[in-house]
């Protein structure tokens, strides 16, 4: 009985998403799904992030528990920013994007960013009606995430691994996390990163213009 009542929420949110994934296609609009354990980096991954497409036309709907602490940050790279407040739910719902999306003119954005609540497991099963999930692990919470947490990471249409300038003195073990990466997902895209110093974001800002034209023409 209570598999059946877990399987008909689920159902309902898939419709929703669906709806929503529909119209981000008429649109031309890619949306992307950022998911993480909290404190893996994903404000700031989005802060640098708006702050080098400042010529492109963005859109933050962010998740958490309480505050509108992350808002705040994101509302100083980005005029277009909802803040969600779940209350005790562990993820978004697509019923929540849906109302969300009425802040925001979403018939004239270039990217639509949602940073989900932050948690490795409740988001993974909730379809926002995002065309990719971005999982995010940092190298200062370990290694083995990947294998304890796989279905993030094999649901993930690219991986960021945050605060690549602390690996060193955090003592990451990059050679087991890329095998034990590999073991859950062959070929999902890594990406390294860090949003303090900004290495790498030449990749990553070539990764998402690579998603978004591919989202623009299927
Ligand atoms: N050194 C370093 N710190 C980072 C980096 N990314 C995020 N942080 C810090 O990690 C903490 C958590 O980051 P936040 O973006 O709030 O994580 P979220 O909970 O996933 O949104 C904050 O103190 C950030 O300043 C990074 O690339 N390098
Ligand atoms: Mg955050």
């Amino acid at each position: 009985m209570k598999i059946q009542v877990v399987q008909n929420v689920l159902r309902a949110n898939d419709a929703i998403a669906a709806a929503s994934r529909e119209h981000f296609n008429k649109l031309g609009l890619p949306v992307l799904n950022f998911i993480s354990a909290p404190g893996s980096g994903k404000t700031a991954l989005l802060e640098r992030t708006l702050e080098c497409l400042k010529a492109k036309r963005c859109a933050v709907l962010v998740g958490d528990l309480a505050t509108s602490r992350d808002a705040e940050r994101l509302g100083r790279h980005c005029e277009n920013v909802v803040q969600i407040n779940t209350g005790k739910g562990c993820h978004l719902d697509a019923a929540q994007i849906e109302a969300g999306l009425k802040n925001i003119p979403v018939d004239q954005l270039d990217w639509l960013f949602i940073e989900n609540v932050g948690n490795m497991v409740c988001p993974v099963d909730f379809d926002l009606g995002e065309h990719g999930k971005v999982a995010l692990i940092s190298t200062v919470e370990g290694e083995d995430k990947p294998v304890k947490y796989p279905t993030l990471f094999q649901k993930a249409t690219c991986v960021v691994l945050t605060k690549v300038d602390l690996a060193a003195v955090s003592g990451f073990d990059r050679d087991q996390f890329y095998r034990e990466l590999r073991q859950v997902n062959s070929d999902v895209p890594v990406i390294e990163v860090s949003s303090r110093t900004g290495e790498n974001f030449d990749a990553w800002l070539a990764w998402l213009e690579q998603f978004r034209l591919a989202v623009r023409q299927p």
